[in-house]
């Protein structure tokens, strides 16, 4: 092959490949140990020195060719790749956005709301304290001892520090008589801990305890302010609370609270006048002074009026089941 024609070749077969392996296959064919030029130098040696020189020169001159007819493709492949890539990785930044979704408050939320502004509405404070409680607070104040068989009932989860997560808000309630004098008038709304969990409990839950404290509080004002709330909770004028006895060791005499519902009774709190030993923990004078207290669950009170059948929606936080609440 003619020095001519193995530049023609060069620059035809550069030209054919698009990638920087390729174009190294395709010098090997001109500059690789048996490559077009590589042969023409072997050739040199048969040659006599005057014609040798030339020849050298000429093939020296054709073998410049080949590389710059190389470097010139490579630099032109690189900048194909680059811009490939760019095109690629672009994006237009004048596209308008997908938009923000927008939230809505969790129907517990919805609900503790709707109970905060109830209670208001008759006069009650919305009071509220740590999640991490001590003993003292949790149950010492409340006239449970140590060793005392209540402490079982409670399932608490304890923190290795000798605190623990609060098993209701009654501590709120406590700290909160430790520096109010009566009347007291107050809601304590919250989440609250047990070591339960189950279809039908969670480990935190939401519950909302009233205490009232003032001169000749009876457990006609407890009745009257409980079925007053749900009679507006459930917008129902015709719903009844009725009470069972019970116990507490926070609450003498104690009931459990149960509503009027579908024809039937529905238990949905416990209840009871203060202890006179919790009272007196707090400094007040339990002669002068009396008060009821009552304690709700908020998720049930959430379930029965929206209609859920299970506790656990509340906890999954599943978007089809959220948005409904929206
Ligand atoms: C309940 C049932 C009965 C209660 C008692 C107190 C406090 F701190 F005043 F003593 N707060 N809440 C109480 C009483 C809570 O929940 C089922």
């Amino acid at each position: 092959m003619n020095l001519e024609d193995i530049l023609t070749e060069a620059r035809r077969d550069f030209a054919a490949v698009d990638t920087l392996p390729a174009l190294e296959q395709a010098k090997a064919r001109f500059l690789g140990k048996s490559g077009a030029i590589t042969e023409q130098m072997k050739g040199l040696g048969k040659l006599d020195p005057e014609q040798r020189k030339e020849a050298g020169a000429r093939i020296n001159q054709a073998k410049d060719g080949v590389e710059a007819l190389l470097k010139a493709r490579r630099e032109a492949i690189q900048a194909e790749e680059l811009n490939r890539q760019l095109a690629a990785e672009s994006l237009d930044v004048t596209l308008p956005g997908r938009g923000a979704g927008l939230g809505g408050a969790h129907p517990v939320s919805l609900t503790l709301k709707r109970i905060e502004s109830l209670f208001a509405s008759i006069g009650f404070a919305v009071a509220d304290g740590p999640e991490i409680e001590t003993d003292f607070y949790n149950f010492t104040a409340l006239n449970i001892p140590d060793n005392h068989p209540a402490r079982a009932m409670h399932d608490t989860f304890y923190l290795g520090d000798g605190s623990l997560l609060r098993t209701h808000t009654s501590p709120v309630q406590v700290r909160y008589m430790e520096h109010q004098k009566p009347p007291i008038k107050i809601i304590a709304p919250g989440r609250v801990y047990r070591v339960d969990s189950d279809a039908t409990h969670s480990p935190m839950f939401h519950q909302v305890e009233g205490l009232w404290v003032d001169r000749d509080i009876s457990f006609a004002h407890l009745k009257g302010v409980v079925q007053d709330f749900l009679q507006r909770f459930f917008e129902r004028d015709d719903l009844t609370v009725r009470f069972r006895p019970s116990f507490f060791p926070f609450t003498e005499p104690s009931a459990e609270m149960d509503m009027s519902w579908n024809g039937g009774w529905l238990e949905i709190g416990g209840c009871g006048m203060v202890h006179p030993n919790v009272l007196g923990h707090v400094g007040i004078d339990a002669e002068a002074w009396q008060g009821f207290a009552f304690g709700l669950g908020v998720e049930r009170l959430a379930m029965l009026r929206y209609g859920v059948n299970d506790l656990r929606l509340f906890f999954e936080n599943d978007m089809r089941f959220l948005k409904q609440f929206a």
